[in-house]
């Protein structure tokens, strides 16, 4: 089991120590199943604790405002190129602290504010920053929002060209965080050549099926690509943006010194240790297992009676509503927290309950795969979370901490990643 040894910080702050301790136990005992999380290597471990946190950089390599840059900007520009070759991209930018400041560094590069903006809304699968109401971007811009079709789950694009021709935005953004199916980049892309808008392509959730061929990209479609790097990607919590060379002059702007100061230099560091492993051929396998997983657990859940929200997915992710199953989203995650499975409750579209008390609960492959589990593990969990929501539904505590020791019994044999 990794259990991180922390001599300093046992011997500084050994309160703290022991809490890390406890969540690296934790993270080994569950089964870890929201969609955005993953497990990343040693090394992207090791690179992110080193002292190059100690160091400023506001800049960019060669361009810098503080001295002492002389390995500062080698790492940076391993990691640029890194990402260059792997997403085959003309311009990248590492230094956006997470995935929110990188897409308002993309309304801060083409927007002025008051500006239209397209997006999809939050529960539709959409995310905050694609302009929905209480985000800064459906503030302080025009937001127009698309969603998917009650009866497919799916974008309906021809709705959206004409919602794009009505409303004229400057921005669209297609992607998201809840969406189980494949992105269609070039039919998104023609919408929006069709009414002059930037097209953005937020791939936060699905980078890692991307770079290794597990969905297509929208390299040659979208004109900017915004993403984390910590979900499929398998990297520090970070993010990038990437463009082509027309706009590599505003999105550099936007992020420094437009929006942020000095890069977190260690993240980029463990960035670059990422895109090093994801630019390998096992990293082609873990992508393409991620999507077989997904894709049998799926299988097992339809055949226990759940309703996923499209009838299934094509990547990482599952979405579904548990009204068929009478219980509500939160109280299952809870449930199934309690059990052993670590998911998060997640609006549905159209959903008739509140996003604080929703329907539904959406979890991912990602994590999973990383430890080693493959497409015959997934009937097995399928039955557990059949079994933790029918044990909440009648207050089954003892059911709940069984299956919780089964799943911690079938963990032993997938360590973490050391
Ligand atoms: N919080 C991320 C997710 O869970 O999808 C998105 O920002």
């Amino acid at each position: 089991m990794h259990v991180p040894a922390l001599p300093a910080l046992t011997i500084v702050d050994p309160q703290l120590a022991a809490l890390v301790r406890a969540e690296a136990t934790r993270q080994h005992e569950t089964l870890r199943m929201i969609a955005s999380e993953n497990y990343v290597s040693a090394a992207v471990l090791d690179a992110t604790g080193t002292i190059l946190t100690n160091k400023y950089s506001e800049g960019y390599p060669g361009r810098r405002y503080y001295e002492g840059q002389r390995f500062i900007d080698p790492i940076e520009t391993l990691a640029i190129d890194r990402a260059r070759t792997l997403f085959g991209v003309d311009h990248v930018n590492v230094q956006p602290y997470s995935g929110s400041p990188a897409n308002l560094a993309v309304y801060l590069a083409f927007l002025e504010p008051g500006d239209t903006v397209m997006g999809m809304a939050l529960p539709m699968g959409g995310h905050l920053t694609h302009g929905w109401s209480v985000s800064a971007t459906g503030r302080w811009f025009r937001a127009v929002q698309y969603g998917v079709r009650r009866d497919t789950g799916r974008v309906d694009l021809d709705e959206m060209r004409d919602l794009a021709r009505r409303e004229r935005p400057k921005l669209i953004f297609c992607g998201g965080t809840a969406m189980p199916r494949t992105i269609d980049f070039p039919a998104f892309a023609s919408i929006a050549r069709d009414v002059g808008a930037v097209l953005v392509a937020d791939i936060a959730h699905i980078a890692g099926l991307v770079a290794g061929g597990a969905h297509p990209s929208p390299v040659g479609h979208a004109d900017v690509i915004s993403t984390t790097t910590h979900k499929t990607l398998r990297g520090p919590r970070g993010a990038m943006l990437m463009c082509t060379a027309a706009h590599a002059r505003a999105i550099d702007k936007a992020v420094f010194p437009g929006l942020q100061g000095g890069p977190h230099n260690h993240t980029t560091a463990a960035i670059a240790v990422a895109l090093h492993e994801a630019a390998q051929p096992s990293f082609r396998d873990y992508a393409r297992q991620i999507v077989a997983n997904a894709q049998a657990l799926a299988e097992a859940l339809l055949a226990r009676g759940f309703d996923l929200i499209s009838g299934g997915t094509d990547n990482h992710l599952i979405l579904i509503d548990l009204t068929n199953k009478g219980l509500g989203g939160k109280p299952a995650a809870a449930a199934l927290d309690r059990a052993g499975i670590e998911l998060n409750y997640n609006t549905v579209p159209y959903d008739t309950r509140k996003p604080f008390d929703p329907s539904g609960i959406r979890l991912g492959t990602a994590a999973l795969t990383t430890r080693g589990l493959r497409e015959s593990h997934m009937p097995d969990i399928a039955r557990w979370m059949d079994e933790a929501i029918a044990a909440r539904r009648r207050d089954d505590e003892t059911s709940l901490d069984r299956i919780a020791a089964e799943i911690r019994e079938l963990l032993i044999d997938f360590p973490l990643p050391c």
